[in-house]
């Protein structure tokens, strides 16, 4: 089997993520995973889409929500308020102790890369889960009512407030991880996982040297989209990039990727677009794209996979 880099948002990106877990071996899936996202609350590291792909790929998802952990509470969120504590960001009594376990692993010295593998030990995720870098950014949304951290735009403000543009804080100054350096090079096919291209995809792209060495990558460069039908399937996309003036469509997608994807993964429902895509230099593969079951995951995890080795075999 070939050597995969998977990258990922959150709740989207970590269905695929697990479907690839369940057909590659811990050696052969590495998932780099957007860190722009990150926020402070209550003193405690938040890595919400490294949270996701990380319970996903243990089996503790909340399966209403995709994030969080499945049958948690929220009694100690509902003391806090109590406090006078902020309460919008839904932290539960289970999902609690991730966050204090990695800001205690970070107090005492560890990357974020190593406390991501510290907890990944813990619950008995075998694949590589790694933040796309140990150096803070923060997607900061730029909105009509002015900058809002990611969390503040997208949980607080429910993605209401009109966008304008988004910007990655401190991308610039922050190397990507060595172990997604290391993925990089050590890779024979990258899979794009199907999350936000604006905010989840496009973090990871900003940091410095990681959009060069995916346009330089000699491999199959594979993405599946997250819009199906005009509509992103989870989260604020088709309204951001509608605000952004980009086109809510896979074509819009696919224009977001030229130069880093050969081949853009689209829904069924969405054959229509396939020919302009293509007319954009990135072959469309038709596919069921949208993952309900754990059979969907696994099953578009193949259809991806069998790209890999259809591009290899071609080469
Ligand atoms: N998403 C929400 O819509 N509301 C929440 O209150 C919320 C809390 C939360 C706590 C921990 C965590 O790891 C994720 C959480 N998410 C919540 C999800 C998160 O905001 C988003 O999925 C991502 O940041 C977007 O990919």
């Amino acid at each position: 089997m070939p050597r995969v880099l998977a990258i990922s948002g959150g709740v989207g990106g970590a269905k695929l993520a697990l479907g690839l877990s369940r057909l590659l071996a811990p050696e052969e899936l590495t998932v780099a995973v957007n860190t722009g996202d990150d926020e402070t609350f209550h003193g405690l590291h938040v890595s919400p889409d490294v949270d996701t792909v990380v319970y996903a790929l243990a089996g503790l998802t909340n399966p209403e929500t995709g994030w969080g952990v499945a049958g948690d509470s929220f009694r100690a969120l509902d003391a806090l308020g109590r406090l006078g504590g902020e309460t919008w960001f839904k932290l539960g009594d289970l999902d609690l102790a991730m966050h204090l376990r990695r800001t205690e692993l970070l107090a005492d010295g560890c990357t974020l890369t190593e406390a991501t593998r510290a907890i990944c030990e813990a619950l008995g995720v075998r694949h590589p889960v790694v933040p796309m870098s140990d150096a803070p950014v923060r997607t900061i949304a730029l909105t009509e009512h002015g900058e809002m951290a990611f969390q503040e735009y997208f949980v607080r403000h429910a993605c209401e407030p009109p966008i304008t543009g988004v910007r990655f804080a401190g991308a610039d100054d922050a190397p990507g991880s060595p172990a997604l350096s290391v993925a990089l090079t050590n890779a024979d096919a990258i899979v794009f996982c199907p999350s936000n291209p604006l905010v989840s995809i496009g973090p990871v792209l900003a940091v410095p040297g990681i959009r060069d060495a995916i346009e330089r990558f000699a491999g199959p460069r594979i993405a599946v989209s997250p819009i199906v039908g005009g509509r992103a399937l989870k989260g604020p996309a088709a309204k951001m990039m509608a605000e952004l003036g980009e086109e809510v469509s896979n074509v819009g997608v696919a224009r977001r990727y030229a130069g880093l994807v050969d081949t853009l993964v689209i829904d069924e429902g969405d054959a229509p677009e396939a020919s302009a895509v293509e007319a954009l230099g990135i072959a469309a593969h038709v596919t069921p794209t949208v993952m309900t079951t754990d059979a969907d995951k696994t099953a578009l995890a193949r259809e991806v996979l069998a790209l890999v080795s259809g591009h290899n075999s071609q080469g």
